[in-house]
């Protein structure tokens, strides 16, 4: 087995459930100033201005910049905050977009999400059946649209955000698991597992690709080995519906080893549950944790319905977490109308027309 790295790691990444019983760090609540600050930038922007026209934040938001250089370098160390108080209760949901919009982009470049080059995502139930089943691959359902319990998996971005507008009737937990810990007891337990975990698997790309671009991604490696760090990419419904679209199926030990993450990751010992308040924003590292959510069920009116507004964000520069080839950061998430900038997507729009 050639394996770059070993030894288990011990750093900020490897945190545990345990470690955050008394440990409220990772909340951050926005100050008086702060919001004073958001509430005047947004009514200069209210005048007719789309969201991923704003710009230049920093300027509205002073006091918001030491909190993003905090948050990035939270980001690349434990992998994880919460940002608690943006007052939904008193915006509209299109200044709650701004607002939104505006904060991420003091943290990095907002991209779009889907086919529809959505670059602020609404993550709600739209009625569609998502449990995985053989045929699911075909119908290209992406589970954000359902109201389905959702596997630990990564988002294919650096970080993605989740701001919680309504809550569900029950359920529509969201729990967390770091990668790096999970990589640490597969190492220590199951060793069997790391060829095929490193090896990697074909991403479905679930009928959003353009014509001419492959239906599934090139094989993306589950966990990357640095020097003292490990990335990691996984989202099973995919790497079945990568299966089932390419008509190779996954092997008994790939399959094997799937199962043997999923196993690892709903470790009571390794899970730290949010439970969502409106106004709070999750923000992850997706290399180097993985998210999931319980089912749950809606209030009976449409307009009261679980709502997350969810962010893409590309943080640039140099490669702080992918592999060498980028395949982990952009096979999954560059594709068809996915992964642009807003300026890159208006440039395409642009050309387009003209
Ligand atoms: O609904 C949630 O809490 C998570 C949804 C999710 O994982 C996603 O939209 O990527
Ligand atoms: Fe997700």
């Amino acid at each position: 087995m050639n394996l770059r790295t070993p030894a288990p790691l011990s750093v900020p990444a490897a945190w545990k459930a345990a470690n955050f019983v008394e440990d409220f760090s990772w909340i951050h609540q926005f100050s008086p100033q702060q919001l004073d600050e958001l509430r005047l930038a947004i009514s200069k922007w209210r005048t007719g201005l789309h969201f991923s026209e704003i710009q230049s934040p920093e300027r509205f938001l002073p006091s918001f910049l030491p909190l993003a250089k905090q948050i990035i370098e939270t980001l690349a160390t434990r992998g994880f905050v919460l940002l608690r108080g943006l007052p939904v209760h008193e915006m509209s949901d299109e200044d709650t977009a701004c607002a939104y919009w505006a904060i991420g982009q003091l943290l990095g470049t907002g991209t779009t999400q889907n086919a529809r080059a959505e670059l602020v995502c609404p993550v709600t139930n739209a009625d569609v059946d998502f449990g995985y089943s053989g045929s699911a691959s075909q119908r290209n359902v992406r589970g954000y649209m359902s109201n389905a319990d959702l596997n630990y998996h990564c988002d294919p971005t650096d970080v993605v955000g989740l701001l919680c507008l309504r809550k569900a009737k029950a359920g529509g937990e969201s729990t967390i698991v770091s990668t790096t810990s999970i990589y640490n007891r597969i190492l220590a337990q199951h060793p069997e597992h790391l060829p095929a975990l490193l090896r990697g698997f074909r991403y479905d790309r679930k009928g959003e690709e353009l014509s001419g671009e492959e239906p599934i991604t090139p094989r993306i490696p589950v966990f990357v080995p640095h020097k003292d760090r490990v990335s990691c990419r996984y989202a099973r419904s995919y790497i079945l519906g990568g299966a089932d679209k390419s008509k190779i199926p996954l092997t008994a030990s790939e399959r094997a080893a799937i199962d043997c993450f999923d196993t690892v990751a709903r470790d009571e010992e390794l899970v730290l549950k949010m439970a969502f308040e409106p106004g709070d924003i999750q923000l992850l590292n997706n290399f180097t944790t993985v998210h999931g959510r319980t089912a749950y069920e809606d209030h009976p009116e449409v307009e009261q319905r679980r709502l997350l507004y969810r962010l893409w964000l590309h943080l640039g520069g140099e490669r702080p977490w992918s592999d060498e080839s980028d395949v982990m950061r952009y096979a999954f998430a560059r594709f068809g109308n996915l992964g642009l900038s807003a300026q890159e997507w208006k440039r395409r729009t642009t050309q387009i027309e003209s």
